[in-house]
């Protein structure tokens, strides 16, 4: 498992790369041109500068999350094979920097969504946290208040151009049921795949977050038949999943330590992260450590150590500590991401030991010389 960290790059993230090679065992930055909207053109040296900004602080720049997918594509419209060219355009490119992983996700007009950001949690610090209750049947009140709580940063998914777009966007949704968005998926991939195999990058789909429909708009990337069903549809290796704990753990009908088991194969990149998911459905992101939250995370390291997973991981969102949340990218401070990087390498250095040690390892035998 490779250790890596989302970074929203220069003067678009509160945190340096400096800052984050001070993390011990984060070998990877996970990157992206952020300031690109979907279906733009991304110009080689564009790419060829960020990587080597990245490659240059001693970090593999292997992971790129996200290249948005264009709502045209999304939609199924005419005008999706000129944003798929661009997009497998893109994918060379990206090969040509040493870039292995693309993760992207499939949700229709936005990003995850949350009902508030700074949710105070019992010890001071705050999250995200997603109401069932006070969702807004209409996501203009919503955009605000994310608009609001980005600060000086947009959040992705919620940019305000789009936004500005939202009923344009919403007609052209009114006939995209489930079925015809992984209609649209699957021509997408059938497209994309076979560059990737060329090229030996990899595609991996990010589920929906939260793991349901709203808004009206469908969702498809939710529970274990739909991601079985999808990897099926378009059966490459170089199509997989990324396993996001927190995404799917929303549902408590998802078994993760199942999924992440029959998946094994085809995960190519895991974001680990806990949410606390209450009663009536409400859940707040909480920190990784066991008992915290829902999601119990060291079985599942478990699960892909004894997988022999080699990809990569990302500790994904985290807590505000500290007062961070005024200067930070609401779920992507420093403190909780870097604790929980380090509890996770934490565990897999500990399977590690208990394999070295080999069976018999840990038994206390007693009357040993
Ligand atoms: C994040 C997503 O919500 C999450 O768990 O990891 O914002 C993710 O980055 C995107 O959906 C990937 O496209
Ligand atoms: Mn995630």
């Amino acid at each position: 498992m490779k250790m890596t960290w989302r970074w929203y790059g220069e003067g678009n993230d509160n945190i340096t790369l400096d800052q984050i090679r001070q993390i011990p065992g984060v070998s990877g930055i996970v990157w992206s041109l952020h300031r690109k909207t979907a279906g733009e053109v991304w110009e080689e040296h564009e790419i060829l500068a960020e990587a080597n900004r990245i490659k240059s602080k001693g970090f593999s720049a292997a992971v790129v999350e996200s290249v948005n997918v264009h709502d045209d594509i999304k939609i199924g419209l005419p005008s999706r094979d000129r944003y798929i060219d661009i997009y497998a355009d893109t994918i060379r490119k990206l090969a040509g920097v040493g870039v292995e992983v693309i993760c992207y996700n499939f949700m229709p007009v936005f990003d995850w969504t949350r009902t508030d950001l700074y949710y105070p949690l019992p010890d001071g610090s705050n999250a995200l946290f997603y109401e069932k209750a006070s969702i807004a049947a209409d996501p203009r009140e919503m955009a605000e208040m994310i608009i609001r709580g980005g600060g000086t940063f947009t959040v992705p998914g919620w940019e305000p151009d789009r936004l500005s777009r939202l009923d344009e966007l919403f007609a052209a949704y009114a006939d995209v049921t489930e079925e015809r968005l992984f209609d649209n998926l699957v021509y997408f991939l059938n497209r994309v795949i076979p560059v990737c195999e060329e090229c030996g990058v990899k595609m991996a789909i990010h589920p929906d977050d939260p793991a349901w429909p709203i808004f009206g708009l469908p969702r498809i990337v939710r529970n274990q038949d739909g991601i079985r069903r999808l990897l099926q549809a378009v059966n490459s290796p170089y199509h997989g999943l990324t396993f996001c704990s927190g995404s799917l753990g929303t549902h408590p009908g998802n078994d993760l330590p199942a999924i992440v088991r029959e998946f094994s194969d085809r995960i190519h990149f895991v974001h680990l992260r806990n949410v606390k998911v209450f009663q009536n459905g409400d859940f707040v992101e909480v920190a990784h450590k066991r008992g915290e939250g829902s999601v119990n995370l060291p079985e599942l390291v478990r699960i892909l150590h004894e997988n022999g997973y080699e990809g990569y991981a990302r500790p994904d969102h985290g807590r505000h500590l500290w007062g961070e949340e005024a200067v930070c990218r609401p779920g992507y401070g420093l403190y909780d991401r870097a604790f929980g990087a380090m509890y996770l390498l934490g565990v897999w250095d500990g399977l590690e030991e208990a394999r070295l040690a080999g069976p018999r390892g840990g038994e206390v035998r007693v009357g040993a010389e």
